[in-house]
């Protein structure tokens, strides 16, 4: 699979919904399918062309439920185009079973997290069988993986699933910083992480929790890696006020970007630099 993206091309990623952040931190959280594609509208009009995307049920709470996920989807894809990316981390404590049914409705790509580790008070597990058994079915479901690097170590195990040619060369990761348990969302960090990572074409891109999401994407931004923002990372437009939506957060970043040089690719330009070949991924680029 080659790879390859202009110096001044980023792809923005939106995490609109999460598993952890509820209702009552934020009353911006969509919840519904329709709720959620709207969401995803409005962050693809922002600059948007990935949607990580989790779901909830009737109640608010999150689910893997390949129903709730499909509902999510069609609703995406009846307002906008995009990328969809389903998480299989799920919430804590979720079963491997659980976690994989999204797959079931053959989304553009799916997160393969790297490594256990302490996740604030919880442990988000993911030993290195699972790792396996989730890399082996996000191919078979014909996925693009985006690997979810917490720490140095995952990209070791990055490597072993190279070495066990369990993902495709060269691969996609997400450099996840600032988790309580995880890397520390610093510029020393990140150029470390950066440096380790190999082979060279890989591409990245870099997430970071609260108030460290605006200035590690920025970061991003200026040493040529692809973004994530959204509600599931970080709530806050500004210290004390709440983002009205993810949608503020990816405008923002997208202007920044811009003003830097560098562009936010749509959908179908996205698809390319991360190889995607699914059959809406080539619809997108008619
Ligand atoms: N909710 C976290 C425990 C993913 O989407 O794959 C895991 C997570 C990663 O959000
Ligand atoms: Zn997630």
């Amino acid at each position: 699979m080659m790879k390859f993206h202009k110096p001044d091309e980023i792809v923005i990623t939106a995490a609109i919904v999460g598993a952890e952040i509820t209702r009552e931190q934020t009353p911006y959280l969509p919840i519904t399918a329709e709720e959620i594609g709207q969401e995803a509208k409005r962050c693809v009009d922002a600059g948007a062309s990935v949607i990580h995307l989790h779901v909830r049920d009737d109640s608010g709470k999150p689910t893997q439920s390949q129903f709730f996920f499909q509902q999510a989807i069609d609703a995406i894809r009846s307002k906008t185009d995009t990328l969809v990316q389903v998480s299989t981390g799920g919430a804590v404590g979720m079963s491997t079973t659980e976690r994989l049914e999204p797959l079931e409705c053959h989304p553009e790509m799916a997160t393969l997290n790297c490594g256990t580790l302490n996740f604030g008070d919880d442990i988000f597990v993911n030993s290195w069988p699972m790792i396996q058994e989730f890399a082996n079915k996000i191919r078979k479901a014909g996925c693009v993986p985006e690997l979810e690097l917490y720490d140095s170590a995952h990209i070791d195990t990055a490597q072993r699933l190279l070495a066990n040619k369990q993902i495709d060369s060269p691969f996609h990761v997400q450099f996840v910083l600032g988790v309580p348990g995880g890397a520390g969302a610093r510029e020393t960090v990140l150029r470390f992480l950066v440096s380790e990572l190999a082979p060279e074409n890989c591409t990245w891109s870099v997430a970071a929790v609260g108030r460290h999401q605006k200035p590690m994407t920025e970061l991003a931004v200026e040493m040529g890696g692809f973004v994530r923002v959204g509600l599931e990372d970080n709530i806050y437009i500004e210290k004390g006020t709440l983002s009205k939506g993810s949608a503020p957060l990816v405008d923002r970043i997208s202007k920044y970007a811009v003003k830097r040089g560098r562009c936010p690719v749509p959908a179908h330009r996205a698809a390319e630099i991360l190889g995607i070949k699914t059959a809406n991924a080539t619809k997108l680029a008619v």
